[in-house]
């Protein structure tokens, strides 16, 4: 028989919390809160505070998104909730396996008007997969292990659980918790057979993959499917860098031409949504393989939709056995125009302007940048323009905020980048206007020696913004930023370090100067605001 374990409701959660694999917690200061952190200083286990709740959850969610395992943040009753629920959003709409605990006013006065006293439930419930109050320290490993056993369940996505004061603080027992036991859930064998029947039948597929193939460790299953299928790979979010930029397979740019000329469209770990025309592909058929049933898209009907464990469904894919197309010419013809969009690019990234286009600040970057470097977008054109210009050679180094498109994820997603590869480089593109809600955050990198590389896209104004207002209205309201302002200056003041740069020649000096600063690094660079990312759908 296995021995009961007891303690403060603190360190009944910190038990549960270890058994699932959580290795950290990010918070900010609350005494509702305090049994937590007592347990945490006691265990050694590691505990980095920052200076905004949504920091705490976007670090969460960064290590959920880069380790695929649970991300959890602690936030104080009342304000330290509200203040973490966008980054809740953020994890729900990009199923990452976020656990947020929130203090709670005691129960036992409930309605008499405590400091911080609000129900948070019907706040949270929207936007997690379960939330719940747990009234008793004796309770509290058991909501613990069936709120992480939810959020790591695919579709996964964020968890929510508050402890009333006088639970958290008043001391219990409890069996152990064993530990996540997730089964996969397989998919109909029929519905992937006719999908791999598709593919294999069709003369030009094409393949997207995205977060899920990557948090659903099935990166190789579909290397493997897409060599044994011969199809071309297209990526978005975090199936970014899924097949090296090398690869024979491996596409980025010729997606427009990919999706105007294909008869079969593999989507796979994404959702149909506006960043796939909401799987509107023309007379193409779809095939759209998802996590679990509830990912099945109700706006459109594809061919054939399998829902199931990514890695056994794209596996099954791999070792389709039947006849199958030569699709070799569409994939010469798609390398074609990939290499004809590389050469502009390159074009692009090398040119010499007065002002600095966006385009110049990547392709000096890309000089700099490791293999394995965690590069983070928060920002508007300026990420969109990353989105285009860097590609990701290894799957689990490209962090953007998802569908959602919260700004503001920076340095809390820095924060957990960090922690999670203490010897990588690590660095933000970050907007003039995104960097505002997170720089105070600089001070908590910091002072916990968590160094980062930012990099700010200086144009002076909510540019994703301003232009599509422009061309709206042919005026534009609230879109302006006070011009060459020196973000590197408020680094500096927080501790940190940096350059303004106004010239193209040196952007690459600096960059150098940056990753070897060993503190928190901000280089401002001046970036034309004339320059707007070329868009179909202005709308954000
Ligand atoms: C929290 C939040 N507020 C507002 C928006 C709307 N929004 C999307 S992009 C953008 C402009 C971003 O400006 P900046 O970060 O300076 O990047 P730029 O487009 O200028 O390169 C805004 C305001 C949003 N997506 N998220
Ligand atoms: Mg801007």
């Amino acid at each position: 028989m296995t021995e009961r374990i007891e303690g403060h409701g603190g360190e009944l959660a910190l038990a549960a919390l270890r058994a699932y694999g959580v290795r950290e917690m990010f918070t900010l200061s609350g005494g509702h809160v305090f049994p937590l952190y007592d347990a945490a200083h006691k265990a050694g286990f590691p505990l980095y505070d920052v200076r905004h709740e949504q920091s705490a959850v976007f670090a969460a969610e960064a290590v959920a998104k880069l380790q695929r395992r649970p991300g959890l943040a602690v936030l104080t009753a009342g304000p330290g909730v509200t203040n973490g629920i966008s980054g809740l959003t953020s994890a729900y709409f990009n199923a990452s396996p976020v656990l947020v605990l929130g203090g709670r006013a005691p129960q036992f006065r409930w309605g008499s008007g405590s400091l911080q006293e609000m129900d948070h439930l019907p706040l949270v419930a929207p936007v997690t997969k379960h939330a719940e109050t747990v009234f008793s320290a004796d309770d509290i490993p058991r909501a613990v292990a069936a709120a992480l056993t939810t959020a790591l369940t695919p579709h996964r996505g964020p968890v929510f659980l508050d402890f009333p004061l006088e639970a958290i603080f008043s001391v219990g027992d409890a069996d152990p918790p064993a530990g996540p036991a997730i089964a996969p859930i397989e998919a109909d064998p029929d519905e992937v057979a006719t999908a791999a029947g598709l593919v294999a039948g069709a003369q030009r597929p094409v393949v997207i993959a995205g977060s899920d193939v990557y948090a659903g460790d099935a990166v190789a299953a579909l290397r493997a499917a897409a060599e044994a299928l011969e199809v071309p790979v297209f990526t978005n979010g975090m199936g970014r860098g899924a097949l090296p930029p090398e690869h024979p397979l491996a596409f980025a740019k010729a997606r427009r031409v990919a999706l105007r000329s294909a008869d079969v469209v593999v989507v796979v770990g994404t959702p149909l949504d506006f960043r796939l025309s909401f799987g509107d592909f023309g007379d193409a058929k779809v095939v759209h393989i998802v996590d679990a049933p509830s990912q099945r898209a109700s706006h459109v009907q594809p061919a054939v939709a399998p829902a199931g464990d990514l890695r056994a469904i794209l596996s099954a894919l791999a070792e389709y056995t039947g006849d199958r197309v030569d699709h070799a010419d569409w994939v010469a013809q798609l390398r074609t125009a990939e290499d004809a969009a590389k050469a502009r690019d390159a074009e692009e990234m090398a040119a010499e302007t007065d002002p600095i286009r966006p385009a110049r600040v990547y392709g000096e970057l890309r000089k700099v940048l490791a293999r394995d470097a965690i590069t983070i977008g928060d920002g508007g054109d300026f990420v969109s323009y990353a989105g285009r210009y860097l590609e990701p050679a290894q799957p689990g180094t490209w962090l953007d905020p998802g569908p959602y498109g919260c700004l503001g994820t920076g340095m809390g997603y820095a924060m957990g980048a960090r922690v999670t590869h203490p010897d990588r480089q690590i660095c933000v593109l970050m907007g003039d206007g995104a960097a505002g809600f997170s720089l105070m955050d600089v001070e908590s990198l910091v002072r916990q020696k968590l160094p980062v590389v930012m990099v700010v896209g200086n144009n002076g104004i909510w540019g994703l913004e301003k232009h599509p207002m422009r061309a709206m209205y042919g005026y534009d309201v609230a879109a302006d930023l006070q011009p060459e302002l020196r973000y590197d200056q408020v680094v500096a003041a927080l501790g940190g370090a940096g350059e303004t740069v106004a010239k193209a020649a040196d952007l690459g000096p600096a960059l150098q100067r940056a990753f070897d600063a060993g503190v928190p690094y901000l280089v401002n660079v001046l970036t034309d605001p004339a320059d707007a990312y070329p868009r179909s759908s202005n709308l954000a």
